[in-house]
This record gives C-alpha cells, sequence and structure tokens, in this order.
C-alpha cells in the first residue's frame, strides 16, 4: 500500500510530498521546506514510516530547503539532479535513474527551463507525477532566472510530461491560488501557456511578458539551497535545545511522556487544568503539580512563572493541549503537553496524590 501526503508550506505557497511504502515502513519527501521539517519529521513518525531520504526537484528561489535539517534530525540521505550544481548531497541524480522506497519507485525524468537542473519525479505505475516548478496548475515555473530558459521548459513539458498517461495525476513544488492538484489531460486541454495548439514561439512570448518581481527570499535561498540547505555558521534550528526531551506532534503541540516528566518534575511547573472536584476524585493528581482549572488559566495565568519551562496536565491530554495553546497565546514560550494525561501517568506506573487504587 502506498502512503500518499500533500503538505503545504503558507509562507513560500510550496507544496511538500510525502510518500511512503506501508510494507517496508520506507518514507521520501519531496521539495521539504525548513520551516516545515519537524512538522514533516512529527508526521512521518506517526504514521510509523522512517524517511531513507528527501528529494528536491530543483534549487529553490523562493524558500530553504529541509534536506539538510532532516537529514541531521533523521538521518535521511539528502537526494538531488546531478545538474543542479547543490554540493554536499548523497546522491546526485540523472535523467532515467530510479528512486527506490521499499517496493516501490520514483523515475527521474530532466526537465529543464525553469531552471537548468530541474527535475520530474514519475511514480513507478505511472499515477501521478511531481513536476517542481516545470509545470504548475494552469501555468508553468519562470524562465528569468537560475539558467532558465522558455524554449527548453516548453520542450520538457512536452516531451516528459505530456507524455505521459492522460490521466497520470501532476502535482507541481508551488501553487499561488490553492489549486492542489492537476491532470496531463488536463493541462494538455486547458493550460494557458503549454496546451496542445499553442506553439513554441507562442510560449516564449508570453514568458517574455510575465513581469514578476524576484522571489522575496532569492538571495538568502539559492545559497542556502545550493547547499542542501545547511545554515551557515552555528547551527539554527527551529526549536531551541528544550529543558526535556519533548516530541513536537503533527498537531503542532509539544508533548512530554510521563516517565520523562518524572524525571525532569523538579525543572517543570506542572498546571493541572481539570475541575477541582476531578483533582479529588479516583485518578488523583500529581503531586508537584498546581490546579489551574481551563476555564480560569487565561485570568490566573500571572501566577506562573515565564522563566520556568510549565507542563499542562488532564484527564487524557485533550484540554491540557488547548492550554498549551492558550498559555503560548499569552506570551509563555515553553510550554508543553502532559501526553495521554493523568490516564497514561498512572498507566506507566507513576504515583498520584489522592486517588483510588
Ligand atoms: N512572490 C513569490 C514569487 C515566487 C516565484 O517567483 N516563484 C517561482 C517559482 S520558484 C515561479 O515560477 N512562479 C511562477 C508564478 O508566480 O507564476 C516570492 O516572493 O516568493
Ligand atoms: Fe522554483
Amino acid at each position: 500500500m502506498l502512503v500518499f501526503r500533500q503538505l503545504g508550506d503558507p509562507t513560500s505557497s510550496t507544496y511538500t510530498y510525502l510518500l511512503g511504502d506501508r510494507a517496508s515502513g520506507e518514507a521520501v519527501l519531496i521539495d521539504p521546506v525548513f520551516d516545515q521539517a519537524l512538522r514533516d519529521a512529527a508526521l512521518i513518525d506517526e504514521l510509523g514510516l522512517r524517511l531513507k531520504l528527501t528529494l528536491d526537484t530543483h534549487v529553490h528561489a523562493d524558500h530553504v530547503t529541509g534536506a539538510w535539517l532532516l537529514k541531521h534530525r533523521l538521518g535521511s540521505h539528502i537526494v538531488v539532479g546531478r545538474a543542479s550544481g547543490v554540493v554536499g548531497a548523497n546522491r546526485y541524480l540523472s535523467h532515467g535513474d530510479w528512486v527506490e522506497f521499499g517496493r516501490r519507485h520514483l523515475e527521474v525524468r530532466a526537465t529543464p527551463g525553469h531552471t537548468g537542473g530541474c527535475l520530474t519525479f514519475v511514480l513507478d505505475d505511472l499515477s501521478m507525477a511531481f513536476t517542481g516548478d516545470c509545470l504548475l496548475i494552469r501555468g508553468s515555473g519562470r524562465t528569468d532566472f537560475q539558467q532558465g530558459d522558455p524554449r527548453t521548459l516548453f520542450r520538457s513539458v512536452r516531451s516528459q510530461i505530456f507524455t505521459l498517461p492522460s490521466e497520470c495525476l501532476l502535482y507541481p513544488a508551488h501553487d499561488y491560488r490553492g489549486l492542489t492538484v492537476t491532470s496531463v489531460d488536463e493541462e494538455k486541454r486547458f493550460n494557458p501557456r503549454l496546451a496542445e495548439p499553442i506553439a513554441e514561439d507562442d510560449f516564449v512570448g508570453y514568458m517574455s511578458h510575465l513581469g514578476l518581481a524576484h522571489p522575496k527570499q532569492i538571495a538568502i535561498a539559492v545559497p542556502a539551497n545550493l547547499r542542501c540547505g545547511r545554515p551557515e555558521g552555528a547551527i539554527r534550528e527551529p526549536v531551541v535545545q528544550s529543558w526535556a526531551p519533548l516530541t513536537l506532534t503533527f498537531a503542532g503541540i509539544h508533548e512530554i511522556q510521563p516517565p520523562v516528566l518524572e524525571d525532569n518534575i523538579a525543572e517543570a511547573q506542572v498546571v493541572d487544568v481539570r475541575e477541582p472536584e476531578e483533582w479529588r476524585g479516583p485518578l488523583g493528581h500529581i503531586a508537584q503539580s498546581s490546579l489551574i482549572p481551563l476555564g480560569q488559566l487565561s485570568q490566573r495565568a500571572a501566577e506562573l512563572d515565564k522563566a520556568r519551562p510549565i507542563v499542562t496536565a488532564c484527564r487524557s491530554g485533550a484540554r491540557s493541549a488547548q492550554a498549551v495553546v492558550i498559555l503560548q497565546r499569552l506570551g509563555f514560550a515553553n510550554v508543553a503537553n502532559l501526553a495521554g494525561g493523568l490516564i497514561r501517568w498512572r498507566a506507566s506506573g507513576l504515583p498520584v496524590e489522592g486517588g483510588k487504587e
């Protein structure tokens, strides 16, 4: 079974694609974004997959790739096109190569034109292709920098993408209007720049008059992407070193597992956000915790020390996840949720005050 997810980065309108082979657990990420790398890692973990490698369709001009950060965090290999000019990758791809994950693979097609080194990745059964910025939905990548060339792009689309089966789904690296997917048939008929009746010279004329400003991040993104997204100098990670091993969920909440909290409890302020009768009830409560019911948290937040880490707790971990969000909104930077709440705390054999056996 194939696992497939389309992930978005709202800042750069980039799409990242997760493909996984359920049987082996091996996964690949196409065009990961540096600022979303920990989110993507959380999803891969929650889906029970292992990130084998990251793929970049090209040297992006508008965002920094997550390839290096994911390698640093998860040990994935960095795979890029040979013609990309990138240094520091684990593997360099050429037209016709295969990228395997479990029993599945992607076929590499060279589709230059947006940049000199653009690649399209085609799934083994030809059901989907990842076109990078070569073919966009009812559009195409621009051709005015990074060895871009409209004639080359036109020929790439016609020879490498429009030759795929008409029902093949096409997934681009960007969409600026929120469109998510198209197909070969649709683009052959309705692409305003590249539809079948349109000639190469028409396309060149269209592309010479786009009048687009350069991407805002180009001066930062291109040099960083030429080194696989490795930061210069000191390592800048989206999450600073934390007081205890925390995990980030795909839902976007930092969590701490009960035994990890028990080991580090002296460091943290534990806030139980249940109602007073639950605090006194059969589940009991963590001895070092203080009670601030969720409904009172905003008004009573001043009772908490902003300089010390906070762990929120409740019965199951649901209300306390909302408590994390409330405290973050109030400017508390270091807040984590007790995963699974008092139920998991007790199931882990950890002590409570009050409560019943
Ligand atoms: N406003 C965006 C522009 C992004 C941009 O130029 N994107 C490139 C892909 S890297 C493109 O080909 N865009 C096509 C278009 O905007 O029609 C930014 O500043 O990042
Ligand atoms: Fe691009």
